[in-house]
């Protein structure tokens, strides 16, 4: 499978298949919603058409005997705020994960609710861009279930994190289009290697979104905002690195 992959962005490197996608309008990808609104929001051809071939192919997953002994915790390893560090030590009894923007209703769903959801649990490799990796088990809710509770509005485009971490003196975040958002394996785990996160993870909730690089996986998640489009949130690139180093908003593996 990964194989398969790899062969397709090599061609699509070499433009012969990116090409022959659009030209021959292949159709059952352009019914669905998620490439279409790829498409519409703009974003440049080269990216919507790896996202295209991407679109329903599953990031590998591994064995619990692949699961690495170290997780090494990078990036902020702590929340900050009175508020995260009471919830913290109150276990996130009383915390709620907020869903708001471009909703019908917006949401605050406390852990227990969001344990009580239908879980998906994965065994996956996560790359970090400074060149390390490691594999770990996942377990949470599908962010397209909870975005269906919510009644996501067609017209959004963007779901963009809000962190409880302040890296380097600035709020942490990050967002995903809505390929990503609506993938099966893009979820919002509170538990890690059958525990529930702890803090240097991200807890009470961080977001994996296995097909894409460590950064884009967004620890400490407070607040979920649905939106059409990434202007006027933060540095308007989409995410902590994106706004600083011009890391890319889409960072595929
Ligand atoms: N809120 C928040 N999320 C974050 C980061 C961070 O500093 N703050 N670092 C990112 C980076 S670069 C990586 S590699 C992973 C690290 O996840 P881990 O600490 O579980 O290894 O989290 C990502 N998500
Ligand atoms: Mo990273």
């Amino acid at each position: 499978m990964s194989q398969l992959i790899l062969s397709r962005r090599a061609l699509i490197r070499t433009g012969v298949l990116g090409g022959s996608l659009l030209l021959s309008g292949c159709d059952k990808l352009y019914q669905q919603p998620a490439f279409r609104s790829a498409l519409e929001s703009g974003q440049d051809l080269h990216r919507v058409t790896q996202r295209a071939l991407a679109d329903g192919a599953l990031a590998r997953e591994f064995r619990v005997s692949d699961i690495s002994p170290v997780f090494r915790a990078n990036g902020s390893r702590e929340g900050a705020g009175e508020d995260y560090k009471r919830h913290l030590a109150q276990g996130f009894d009383s915390w709620a994960l907020r869903v708001d923007g471009l909703v019908a209703r917006p949401l605050d769903l406390p852990l227990n609710a969001l344990r009580a959801m239908p879980q998906r649990s994965q065994i996956t490799r996560h790359d970090c861009v400074e060149g390390w990796s490691a594999i770990g088990q996942w377990q949470g809710p599908r962010l397209s279930d909870l975005l269906q509770l919510a009644g996501v509005s067609p017209a959004a485009k963007y779901i963009v994190f809000h962190c409880a971490d302040i890296y380097g003196g600035a709020p942490y975040y990050e967002s995903i289009d809505m390929v990503d958002a609506y993938h099966p394996q893009t979820i919002l785990a509170w538990e890690m290697n059958g525990r529930p996160l702890d803090e240097a993870h991200g807890a009470p909730l961080r977001l994996r979104v296995e097909r894409q690089l460590g950064y884009k996986h967004a620890k400490f998640v407070m607040r979920i905002e649905a939106r059409e489009t990434l202007e006027g949130v933060y540095g308007g690139n989409g995410g902590y690195w994106e706004d600083r180093s011009g890391y890319a908003w889409y960072a595929g593996i």
